[in-house]
């Protein structure tokens, strides 16, 4: 007998974690499971395993039931699976996380039971491989003994504004039946619209479209930044210009590169499902050939800059500082600042990185030791504690270089410092 009002998350991280605790929070019976002992030891002593401003919700407050184990799911209504489904080395799609859950539910899964996946994935997944897999485990017939449904996560690591409350959500589903019992549990939990989509792979189709869209259009900006720095204009101050069209122009800002487990992967899920059925996404794949080559561009500028001080990038100490894949979080996944750091070392360069929120990828403990005896910095990530730095204390320290990844400090203070400047595109 299924537990009335009750949620099981598969994976508690940025996306799985405060999912449940909304659920939790909306008065259901939440269990949340994760392979990481670590993580559920802290989250059942009601700690936050993962920093981050967006969680609209915190475990102190919940009555989140945590284990590492499956077998709690026999009695649970919703199922919601929110493992990452990251890509490979060679940007193949790597679906192992999420086949080693959907095998754990479906060991456990009961008739009634609704299975939702979050994960982002390619249209053609839920039906032919996560419906396989929970048939073949349980016996039972999706549709018929219990349902399957797709709701892509949304979730925007760092967002104060956007978070799992308020982001309007689209779900699709193999059956009317699933479509209706997954739209009304998110309606049930979220203050934003919910949109039906008509067949399942619309929905899956949804978030692959949505951040190919933020890949290209940062591809796009990326482009124009090489370009005019070649053309000597300031592409940042062309963008301030044409953001100044009040329709049909949305900005993007070029960049060291583009990171996360969103926008750097997501395009790569269709570009490998489209070739299956003859489809070359050339557009899309170049996008992520130019986004790719950014950290490489960076490091160039970084040479460049030592080169016009007569100084060799090899044996030289050039200090990256940031390594998280944007301001303010501590994920580093696809991160372009590791990208930076492995030219620049295979350049001969001595490489120290520095960053607050990731310690375990520092070489130093702190700034200072980070920028001591250093000849050129890259602000390859925007922390708040990086925007702040002096130019003329740089300089009174012996930098010669500043590399500004992120375009968000000023050429003129820096040459006015005496430092050699060198931005994005700027
Ligand atoms: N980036 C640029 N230029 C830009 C915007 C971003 O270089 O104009 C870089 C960032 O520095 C970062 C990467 O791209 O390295 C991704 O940035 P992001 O702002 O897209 O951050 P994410 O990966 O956290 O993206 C999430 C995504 N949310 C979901 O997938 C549910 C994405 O869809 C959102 O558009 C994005 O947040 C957002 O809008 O902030």
């Amino acid at each position: 007998m299924l537990r009335n009002t009750s949620v099981a998350v598969i994976g508690l991280g940025y996306v799985g974690l405060p999912l449940a605790l909304l659920a939790d929070r909306n008065g259901y019976y939440v269990i949340g499971i994760d392979l990481d002992a670590s993580k559920i030891a802290k989250l059942a002593t009601k700690q936050t395993p993962v920093e981050d401003p967006g969680l609209s919700e915190s475990p102190r407050a919940s009555n989140l039931t945590v284990s590492t184990a499956f077998d709690a799911l026999g009695e649970i209504e919703t199922v919601i699976i929110c493992v990452g489904t990251p890509v490979n080395g060679n940007f193949q799609p790597d679906l192992t996380p999420l086949k080693r859950a959907v095998e754990q539910v479906g060991r456990v899964l009961q008739p009634g039971q609704l299975v939702i996946l979050e994960s982002t994935v390619n249209p053609g997944v839920c039906e032919t491989v996560v419906r396989p897999i929970l048939e073949r485990e349980s016996g039972l017939v999706a549709g018929r003994d219990f349902e399957l449904a797709h709701c892509p996560e949304r979730i925007n690591p760092g967002d104060s504004q956007w978070n799992v409350a308020n982001i309007p959500r689209v779900v699709g589903s193999l059956t009317p039946a699933g479509l209706e019992r997954a739209t009304a549990f998110y309606r049930s939990i979220i203050e934003a619209d919910i949109k039906p989509m008509a067949t399942i792979q619309e929905a899956e189709a949804v978030k692959i479209v949505e951040n190919s869209f933020r890949d290209v259009n940062i591809a796009f900006v990326n482009e124009l930044a090489m370009s005019f720095s070649r053309l000597g204009i300031n592409v940042m101050n062309v963008l301030d210009g044409a953001a100044t069209k009040p329709f049909a122009f949305m900005r993007h800002n070029p960049a060291c590169g583009v990171g996360g487990h969103c926008i750097p992967v997501d395009p790569y899920y269709l570009i490998e499902h489209a070739k299956t059925k003859g489809f070359n996404h050339d557009f899309l794949s170049l996008a992520r050939r130019i986004n790719n080559h950014m950290p490489i561009f960076t490091a160039e500028r970084t040479i460049d800059g030592l080169n016009k001080r007569e100084i060799a990038a090899k044996g030289t100490k050039v200090a990256v500082l940031g390594v998280a894949y944007k301001a303010g979080i501590e994920d580093f996944r696809e991160s372009p600042s590791l990208k930076i750091i492995n030219h620049l070392s295979e350049k001969g360069a001595d490489v120290a990185v520095f960053d607050p929120y990731v310690p375990d990828k520092s070489t130093t403990d702190t700034l200072d030791e980070a920028l001591a005896g250093a000849k050129a910095v890259v602000l390859a990530t925007d922390h708040a504690q990086f925007r702040d730095l002096s130019a003329r204390n740089l300089a009174a320290a012996g930098v010669e270089v500043f590399v500004d990844g992120r375009n968000c400090r000023n050429r003129t203070e820096f040459e006015a410092a005496g430092l050699v400047y060198e931005g994005i595109g700027v």
